[in-house]
C-alpha cells in the first residue's frame, strides 16, 4: 500500500503535471470511471442477496450473445456516472449496437469512452473474477453521415487505457501514456488507493494462458507453438475465463495470452475496440507487446464499433515466439 495514500484524482493531477483546466478534466473522468466501477464493485459482491445480479435479461447484444443481468446494470452504471457530466459526449460499448449519445454534454464534451462493461461475464454465476476494460479518445468533429470516425481510430490514439478488476479486491488498473499504475479500492475509505507505482512486465515468462478445448480449429502454428510449450519443462497453463483477470496476472508476472482466430471465426472472439486495443495499451506501457499475428493490435484501425481480432499479448519474448511459430 503506498504509503502516503496517493488517490486516483491527486495521481491523474500529478501525471498531467499541473492543475490546468485539461487536469481536472481529466481528473474528473477518471473519477467517473473509479464511481463506475465502484458501483459495479458493490452491486457484484452481494450476488446472491439481492435480486438483478445473477442470471440473464433473455436477450441477445449485438455480437448475439445473451445478456447478462450485470452486463446490463454495469452498462447503466458508466451511461448513468457520465450523465451531466460536461465530459464525454459519446460512449461505445460491447451492449450497444450503436454510440450513446449524452446530448446534454456534447457542445463540450472533448473525449469518447468506449468500453467493456462486464468483461468474463460468464464468471459472475459461480462468484469468479470479472473486469471492465475502457479507453478515452479525443473526441473530433465528425460528419453526420459518419458519427463513428473518431471512434474508429487505431488504439495508439488512445489518451487513456485501462481495467477495472473485481476479484478478491477491486483493483483500476490505467495508463496515460506514461507507464502503468494499478490502485486498490479501500472499501473503507470508498477511494482507489495507489498501490502499484510504474508496473514493469518481465520480458519473459512461464504462463500461457489459452482456451485449448479449441485446438482442433487453430492454424498448423498455433497448434505447434502449443505442442512446443506442453514439452518445453517449467510452462503454467492459466485461463480464468476473464481476460482481465488473465492479463492481470501476465502483467505481474509475465508470460502470453492468447485468443487465436478458429476454423469457425478467423478473427477469434475478442473485439477490437473495447477489448483487445485498451489492454494493448496497458501492455506496450508496461514494457510487452501485442499482436493480431501480423500487426501491432495498436496500428490497427477497426472498421466498426464491433470488430474482433485475434489476440496475443503479454511479454516480448513470449509474444514473439508465438508470433515465429504463427508465421512459420
Ligand atoms: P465473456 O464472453 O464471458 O465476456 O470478452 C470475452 C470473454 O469473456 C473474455 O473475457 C474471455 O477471456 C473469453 O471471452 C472467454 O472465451 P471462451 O469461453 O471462448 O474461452
Amino acid at each position: 500500500m503506498g504509503s502516503d495514500y496517493t488517490t486516483l484524482s491527486r495521481h491523474v493531477l500529478t501525471q498531467m503535471g499541473g492543475f490546468s483546466a485539461d487536469a481536472y478534466d481529466i481528473s474528473a473522468l477518471m473519477g467517473r470511471i473509479g464511481l463506475a466501477g465502484k458501483i459495479i464493485a458493490r452491486q457484484l459482491s452481494r450476488a446472491g442477496l439481492v435480486a438483478d445480479v445473477l442470471g440473464i435479461t433473455g436477450t441477445t447484444n449485438i455480437q448475439g450473445e445473451e445478456v447478462k443481468k450485470m452486463d446490463e446494470f454495469a452498462n447503466q452504471a458508466f451511461i448513468r456516472a457520465f450523465e451531466q457530466s460536461g465530459l464525454v459526449c459519446r460512449l461505445a460499448s460491447e451492449e450497444m449496437e450503436k454510440p450513446y449519445y449524452l446530448p446534454e454534454n456534447c457542445p463540450i464534451g472533448r473525449y469518447t469512452l468506449v468500453f467493456d462493461p462486464i468483461d468474463g461475464s460468464s464468471n459472475i454465476d459461480v462468484n469468479l473474477a470479472v473486469g471492465t476494460i475502457f479507453a478515452v479518445r479525443q473526441a473530433e468533429q465528425t460528419p453526420p453521415e459518419d458519427p463513428d470516425r473518431d471512434l474508429l481510430q487505431p488504439g495508439h490514439k488512445q489518451i487513456i487505457a485501462g481495467y477495472l478488476l473485481y476479484g478478491s479486491s477491486t483493483m483500476l488498473v490505467y495508463s496515460m501514456g506514461k507507464g502503468v499504475h494499478a490502485f486498490t479500492l479501500d472499501s473503507s475509505l470508498g477511494e482507489f488507493i495507489l498501490s502499484h507505482e510504474n508496473i514493469k512486465m518481465p520480458d519473459k515468462g512461464f504462463i500461457y494462458s489459452v482456451n485449448e478445448g479449441n485446438f482442433s480449429q487453430w492454424s498448423e502454428g498455433m497448434q505447434n507453438y502449443i505442442r512446443y510449450v506442453h514439452r518445453q519443462p517449467g510452462y503454467s497453463a492459466r485461463y480464468s475465463g476473464a481476460l482481465v483477470a488473465d492479463i492481470h496476472r501476465i502483467l505481474f508476472q509475465g508470460g502470453v495470452f492468447l485468443y487465436p482466430g478458429t476454423t469457425k471465426h478467423p478473427h477469434g472472439k475478442l473485439r477490437l475496440l473495447y477489448e483487445n486495443a485498451p489492454l494493448a495499451y496497458i501492455i506496450q506501457q508496461a514494457g510487452g507487446k501485442a499482436s493480431n499475428g501480423k500487426e501491432d493490435i495498436l496500428d490497427i484501425t477497426p472498421q466498426s464499433l464491433h470488430d474482433r481480432s485475434p489476440l496475443f499479448i503479454g511479454s516480448k519474448e513470449d509474444v514473439d515466439l508465438v508470433l515465429s511459430f504463427l508465421n512459420g
